[in-house]
């Protein structure tokens, strides 16, 4: 990890900051107005939550401000929704009570954890003085400390704000901390500390991570070497490509070199899958084979803020060789078996954008983005879930964003050609069944003019799929098909039971307990084709498809991995 380095010129964030602290230029600030006064400046303006007494002071100091709140049916679709701004817009907040409110935020905050989305938790917590007699107050677990502790385990910040003199620090290191890693941070605050103003106003200059120079300068020189030489290089675009901001220079590193780019399951879209230089989702078994051989095929791999999990190597069906990878992230470079400590991610991908690298001039492969499916509707035929996915692809265009769920909406969406800049959002890693649906009220909060296409299982619906209440309040218009297959189709792969069995929901008349929206039924393709053209008309609300498949019936992605463990299974 890059050491910290305290910035000796100040930057302009930073001389705002210091100015303010100026006597007399300035009315003093309290702790919960500087917290939102630098949210705000980060571009946090939307909070999503559900109100309780413990952080109702705080609510109120929000509602006068200019963020919005945005409230949710329960705190878990709060994280998720967001976890999905955070995503979109680069930073997001979710506003809580202590602990019945917070301990419900604690798994998509893992989530956001895992895959690197920046979410700042703020929770209200009994005040200072309160603890101090340590009163049995409502929704006290063990310790007035325990719901800290829990968070501290899965943010990469956390804090309690009971100490006037040190909560501006305090704010300022959890919030820097979630810019520069990514990842979410918590922060506690006391319900007697909103108010609070602090003694001295002056916060102390930001730190920054900064690269050794002659590390950097090596690791280039090595990354630049290998990739001169090699004859089919090619660059696997992660996550943190998408999450650091770097996507143009990675596309201009790849156009100056004619280096084809791939990207895994948790980083789809991170390339326009348009670009002339994109190959596909890299993802092992689970992937297309044409993708897969130029990638296992290739001496020279260039790795970008990618995670090396099970699911985005295809439940590591993967080959991929360190012998032959330039490895960078925010955690790790690797050139080979070197590893170089000290070198930041942002700093190496802008180094290799300048490296002189004399490439030779490469032939590309000869890929075709998408196979055209040449989708066409046949009368009376029932769907199924490869002729969804193929008529879901023509669909799509640049304002959409797919939100897909775990199950096989997630396998069957892999294969889908995403058209523009993170318009696919998917808990690919941490897989947590319900992110979809409230993910989806936290794009449009984030950029009304997205359009969600909201890929579901019945039984991830039936977890937070009446969060669509907030959208119908809000008048949001996702598209939402949910894939009835009458249970838990993918875990019928890995083991058969009752227990993948469910009580059937008649999806498509969700919009009669939400006052709102419109749900149709889907049973064969002529149904898809009239259900599709009612939702695309509906431009102010949500469209439910409850599509009706059979309970084995699985998307080509899901079925290439399923043969290709059973072929492992069988050789063992
Ligand atoms: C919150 C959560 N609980 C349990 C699981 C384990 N799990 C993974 S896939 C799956 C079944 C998903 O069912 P459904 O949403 O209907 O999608 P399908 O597999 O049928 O396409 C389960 C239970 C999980 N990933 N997340
Ligand atoms: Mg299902």
């Amino acid at each position: 990890m890059p050491r910290p380095k305290t910035r000796t010129k100040p930057k302009r964030a930073l001389a705002r900051r210091t100015a303010a602290a100026v006597p007399g230029r300035r009315k003093s600030r309290s702790i919960g107005s500087y917290l939102i006064d630098r949210m705000r400046a980060l571009g946090v303006n939307d909070v999503f939550g559900i109100p309780g007494d413990f952080v109702l002071g705080f609510y109120g100091m929000l509602e006068k401000s200019r963020v919005r709140i945005v409230g949710t049916c329960n705190e878990q679709n709060a994280g998720y929704a967001a976890d999905a701004y955070a995503r979109i817009n680069g930073i997001g907040a979710v506003c809580v009570t202590y602990s019945v409110g917070g301990l419900s935020l604690v798994n998509p905050i893992a989530g956001a954890y895992a895959e690197k989305s920046p979410v700042i938790v703020i929770s209200g917590a009994p005040g200072v003085d309160e603890r101090a007699e340590n009163l049995l107050l409502h929704h006290r677990v063990g310790a007035f400390t325990t719901q800290l502790e829990i968070f501290e385990r899965i943010t990469v910040a956390a804090t309690c704000l009971d100490d006037t003199l040190t909560a501006f620090r305090e704010i300022d290191r959890c919030l820097d901390a979630a810019v520069a890693h990514k990842r979410p941070v918590y922060i506690e605050l006391p319900r007697d500390r909103v108010d609070a103003v602090p003694p001295y106003q002056d916060v102390v200059a930001a730190t920054e991570l900064a690269s050794n120079t002659a590390a950097l300068e090596e690791a280039l020189r090595e990354a630049s070497e290998l990739i001169g030489h090699a004859r089919q290089p090619v660059i696997l675009a992660g996550i943190e490509v998408h999450r650091f901001k770097l996507r143009k220079q990675v596309i201009a590193f790849a156009e100056r070199h004619r280096i084809p780019i791939c990207s895994t399951l948790l980083s789809k879209s991170v390339v326009s899958e348009l670009h002339p230089l994109y190959i596909g989702v890299y993802e092992g078994a689970m992937g297309r084979a044409d993708t897969r051989r130029y990638v296992e095929d290739s001496d020279c791999l260039i790795l970008l803020g990618a995670f090396l999990t099970d699911m985005d190597l295809g439940i590591y069906t993967a080959k991929l060789d360190p012998n032959r990878w330039i490895f960078a992230s925010s955690e790790d470079v690797r050139i080979r078996h070197h590893h170089f400590h000290d070198v930041s991610f942002p700093d190496f991908v802008h180094g290799l954008l300048k490296a002189k690298i004399g490439a030779p001039t490469r032939e590309l492969p000869p890929m075709t983005h998408s196979e055209p499916s040449g989708y066409k509707p046949k009368d009376g035929a029932k769907i199924t879930s490869k002729r969804l996915f193929q008529r879901v692809n023509e669909l799509l265009d640049e304002h959409t964003v797919v939100v897909a769920d775990v199950g096989d909406s997630l396998f069957g969406a892999s294969d889908l050609v995403i058209h523009r800049d993170s318009e696919f959002l998917s808990p690919a890693y941490y897989a947590s069944m319900g992110f979809a649906v409230p993910a989806a009220v936290g794009v449009q909060v984030a950029n009304r003019r997205l359009r969600p296409l909201v890929l579901v299982g019945d039984g991830a619906f039936q977890m937070t799929g009446f969060e669509l209440s907030t959208a119908v309040r809000l008048k949001f218009n996702p598209i939402v098909i949910v894939l009835n297959n009458k249970g838990y189709t993918t875990e019928r792969f890995l083991q058969e039971g009752p227990f993948n069995d469910l009580h059937e929901w008649r999806f498509h008349e969700m919009p009669a307990v939400l006052g709102g929206g419109i749900g149709m039924e889907v049973r064969t393709e002529q149904d898809l084709e009239s259900a599709l053209a009612r939702a695309l008309k509906q431009r102010d609300t949500i469209s439910i498809l409850n599509v009706h498949l059979e309970r084995d019936d699985i998307s080509p992605a899901l079925e290439r991995l399923t043969s290709s463990l059973r072929k492992r299974i069988a050789a063992d």
